[in-house]
């Protein structure tokens, strides 16, 4: 992994953690480890092959945060979005890219559900048969849509590691019986609704990751994180998915970072530090963000493309 860049100085709050395309800060105000509040900030960092490469897609950060928070709007259930008297605002300079999130007990499972078998999980399959305890129908391909889609958690590795699939009696080892149910029925149930959307949009939603926490003052459970992302799923483009031509990867090719992945296939032997994408595969890798945007949710993003 290469080094992330040094966290941008926002006033009024203080950076606590970054993760690849993240970064978290807390309330300036308040102790990191009980702040009430925490500022998700979505960079216009994008990673291909576990590497953060360079530069940053303008536009990125705000295209993801808009697409999560439209569908944060079409899931009932509770998020983890604050808003409200007492809410500090997100501060000007990442407005577009940012949420301020209520503070979260977040359960250490990564709530996965695949409509299709792909990535860890077909690898999974191809060793044992099953996906996370879950036996599957023998002679299944890479890409295959399953007949219903399966929940398939993840434990949280600690930071630079890879999850790990689970079980799920050990996701009830590591949160109990109740809180497993409840985030496996939550899961299957938002992800059903959302790849039913997609699909009535010329997308096939592959798969997701959803990460649920508990409110500490109401006890509530919670949708966190970011939902439904190009960065938390795997999208593919229904047309190309369905093209009897195309086999394998080109079929196969997520619907976001297809262009960048296929540059970097042809300009690097994979060894050391990956070449510097060049602007044109900068401005074609947003423009498959954004066509993504505009096909889920039919309307332009809400913001201004900033190039600062
Ligand atoms: C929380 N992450 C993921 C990793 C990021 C974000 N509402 C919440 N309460 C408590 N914790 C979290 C959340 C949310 N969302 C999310 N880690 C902790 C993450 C790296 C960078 F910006």
């Amino acid at each position: 992994m290469n080094a992330l860049p040094a966290p941008l100085a926002l006033p009024g709050w203080s950076h606590t953690y970054s993760g690849k395309v993240r970064d978290l800060y807390v309330p300036e105000s308040e102790d990191a480890a009980s702040s009430s509040h925490l500022l998700v900030v979505a960079s216009n960092r994008v990673s291909a092959f576990d590497f953060v490469l360079e530069p940053p897609i303008p536009g990125k950060g705000a295209l993801l945060t808009a697409l999560s928070n439209w569908w944060f709007a079409r899931i009932p259930m509770a998020n983890h979005l604050a808003e409200g008297p007492g809410v500090p605002a997100a501060p000007d300079a990442v407005a577009d890219r940012a949420v301020v999130s209520r503070r979260l007990n977040m359960f250490p499972v990564e709530c996965v559900v695949r409509g299709a078998l792909t990535g860890s999980g077909f690898i999974e399959y191809q060793q044992t048969g099953a996906v996370c305890g879950i036996e599957l129908p023998a002679g299944l391909q890479d890409g295959d849509l399953l007949d219903e889609p399966i929940y398939t958690p993840a434990y949280k590795a600690p930071f630079g590691e890879h999850d790990e699939n689970i079980t799920f009696e050990r996701s009830i080892e590591l949160v109990g019986a109740e809180v497993a149910e409840a985030l496996r029925a939550a899961s299957l149930e938002i992800f059903t609704a959302a790849r039913e959307l997609a699909a009535e949009r010329g997308v096939v939603l592959a798969d997701t990751k959803f990460e649920f926490g508990r409110d500490p003052e109401t006890g509530e459970l919670v949708l966190a994180d970011e939902v439904l992302t190009s960065d938390s799923s795997r999208y593919w483009d229904a047309a190309t998915y369905s093209d009897a031509s195309l086999s394998g990867p080109e079929r196969l090719a997520s619907f976001d970072k297809q262009i960048v992945r296929n540059w970097l296939s042809a300009n690097w032997d994979k060894q050391g530090v990956p070449p510097v994408l060049p602007d044109e595969i900068v401005e074609q890798t947003y423009a498959r963000y954004l066509d993504l945007y505009v096909r889920l949710t039919g309307t332009q993003p809400p913001f201004a493309r900033s190039h600062a």
